[in-house]
C-alpha cells in the first residue's frame, strides 16, 4: 500500500467528517457573507480553531473564485499554507542524533519509540533504544519486550533507577559504539506534576554531559484524538522543554482532522511524524502535501 493510501486508510474517520461539514460547499452559487459565515462554523466544528479559522477564510478571500470546485482549491491552499514550517533536519551527519520522547501518559510514547526505530532502520541506521520510563510498573520491560520483538537494541535499568542515569548509560554506549541514532522512550506525566517536569529537564542535561557532540532532537507526543481542549497542556510541555516538534498518534482515532493543523499552527511548531494505527509501520515522516490530499480527497 503507498503511503497515501496508509495515510487515507489511517484518516478515514477526519475525512468523513470534513466531507460531511464542507457538503455545504458545493451547493452554493454565491459566495456571500453567508457562505463565509457558515464556513468559517465548519471549521471551527471541525476543530481548527476560531483563529487558525479566521486566518485560513482571510487567505480565501484574497482569492476571487466563482465556482465551488474553485472554492474547495482555495481552502486546500490555505490549509497548506498554514503548514508552511522548514523541512524538519532528521540526521546531523558524523553526529549522534538523540531522539528525547516525551508527552503526557498513555499518548503512544513507547509505540513510536520502536516506529521510530523502525523509520531510522529502513533508512540504514542502527538505533539505539533506551528505556527511560523507570517510574511505571513494567515501564521499561513494554520496550524491551517490543524491542525484542523487532530485534533492536535497549539499555534499560530496574524499576525506580534514575531515569537521567539510563540515558547516560545508554548515550555513553551509543557514542562509544559510534552509533548515529539513540531513541529514548519516557514515562509519561502530566504538565502539573513539577518533579515530573523537572526530571525531564534533567535528562536534558544529563544527555548533554554524557556526549557534548550530541545533537539533541525533543518531540513532543501528541494524541490527535486530544482536540483543542487539550492545547493548555501541551503549551506547558512546549514552554518548558522547547521541543524541536511534535509527533501526533492516533490519527486513525480521530474524527477531528482540524486539530492536526491548528495545534501546528498555535505553538508554532511542526510536526515530525505521525502515527496512524497500532503497527509498526503505521508511522510516517509529516508530509503537509499529503497530509492534506489525504484529508480532503
Ligand atoms: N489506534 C492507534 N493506537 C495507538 C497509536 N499509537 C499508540 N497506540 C496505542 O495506544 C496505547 C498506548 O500506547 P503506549 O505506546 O503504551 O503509550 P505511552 O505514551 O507509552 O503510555 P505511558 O508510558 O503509559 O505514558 C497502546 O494500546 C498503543 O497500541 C496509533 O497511532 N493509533
Ligand atoms: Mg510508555
Amino acid at each position: 500500500m503507498s503511503t497515501l493510501d496508509r495515510l487515507r486508510k489511517g484518516l478515514a474517520k477526519a475525512r468523513a467528517d470534513l466531507k460531511q461539514k464542507l457538503a455545504f460547499l458545493f451547493k452554493v452559487s454565491n459566495f456571500d457573507s453567508l457562505f463565509w459565515e457558515e464556513l468559517e462554523a465548519k471549521l471551527i466544528q471541525s476543530d481548527l480553531g476560531v483563529k487558525t479559522t479566521l486566518e485560513i477564510v482571510e487567505m480565501m478571500k484574497k482569492n476571487s473564485f466563482s465556482s465551488p470546485a474553485e472554492g474547495f482549491e482555495a481552502l486546500k491552499k490555505a490549509l497548506l499554507k498554514t503548514l508552511d514550517f522548514p523541512l524538519p533536519v532528521l540526521i546531523e551527519k558524523n553526529k549522534l542524533n538523540f531522539y528525547l520522547i516525551v508527552g503526557v501518559n498513555g499518548t503512544g510514547k513507547t509505540t513510536t519509540a520502536i516506529k521510530l526505530a523502525n523509520f531510522f532502520r529502513h533508512r540504514g541506521y542502527s538505533p539505539l533504544l533506551i528505556a527511560a520510563d523507570t517510574f511505571r510498573a513494567a515501564g521499561s520491560e513494554q520496550l524491551e519486550v517490543m524491542a525484542q520483538r523487532h530485534s533492536f537494541s535497549v539499555v534499560s535499568q530496574r524499576r525506580g533507577a534514575d531515569a537521567a542515569a539510563v540515558v547516560f548509560d545508554g548515550l555513553s554506549k551509543a557514542f562509544s559504539n559510534r552509533l548515529e541514532v539513540a531513541i529514548a522512550d519516557t514515562a509519561g506525566r502530566l504538565h502539573t506534576r513539577k518533579d515530573l517536569m523537572d526530571e525531564l529537564k534533567k535528562i536534558k542535561k544529563v544527555a548533554l554531559k554524557a556526549c557534548p557532540e550530541l545533537r539533541m532532537v525533543v518531540l513532543l507526543v501528541v494524541e490527535a484524538t486530544f482536540g483543542l481542549n487539550a492545547l493548555s497542556q501541551v503549551r506547558v510541555f512546549d514552554e518548558i522543554l522547547s521541543p524541536n516538534g511534535l509527533i501526533l498518534t492516533k490519527l486513525d482515532g480521530t474524527a477531528k482532522g482540524g486539530f492536526i493543523i491548528a495545534v501546528q499552527r498555535e505553538l508554532q511548531k511542526p510536526v515530525w511524524f505521525v502515527g496512524f494505527g497500532e503497527k509498526i509501520e503505521d508511522f510516517d515522516l509529516f508530509n503537509k502535501e499529503l497530509f492534506i490530499q489525504a484529508l480532503l480527497s
